[in-house]
């Protein structure tokens, strides 16, 4: 049904339902763009909303948990910007080092499915920006450059 991992989906459950606070599962425009980011993602306003009104559902003006995940599906299809694939990487550093190995930065690139970028060209990204040759990689400077492509 998803693209999304087993812990991620149980991370989006955890906050979906921390924002429905009156526990009927179905969360507000509101709630929902505050959960979008407390997650990481920043869809914006306007395709959330058009969400509502492509369901037609009989609780119009809130979302369901499935929405909720679609929504969050198409924009890890969409990255729109550097900070956001940032945020991806950051995910892998907890310690903030600001440092990744090359082969999580590949897993993640192409786990985006950026239609931009192939995979070969990834790997020669990645070649270029091993400047010590340790398979490790800055990545704030690696999503800078990818945003530049
Ligand atoms: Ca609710």
């Amino acid at each position: 049904m998803s693209n999304f991992s087993v812990e991620e989906l149980a991370k989006f459950q955890d906050v979906f339902y921390k924002f429905d606070e009156n526990d009927d599962g179905r969360i507000s425009l509101n709630e929902a763009m505050h959960a979008f980011r407390l997650l990481g993602f920043s869809p914006n306003v306007g395709e959330v909303q058009e969400m509502f009104t492509e369901k037609e559902s009989l609780h119009k003006g809130s979302l369901d948990f499935p929405q909720f995940i679609q929504i969050l599906e198409k924009n890890l299809k969409t990255p729109d910007s550097t900070e956001e694939i940032i945020k991806a990487f950051e995910t892998l550093d907890p310690k903030r080092s600001g440092y990744i190995r090359a082969s999580d930065i590949y897993t993640i690139i192409t786990s985006l499915g950026d239609p931009k970028i192939n995979s070969e060209e990834v790997n020669e990204m990645l070649r270029e920006a091993d400047v010590k040759k340790n398979g490790v990689i800055n990545y704030r400077e690696f999503a800078k450059k990818l945003g530049e492509s």
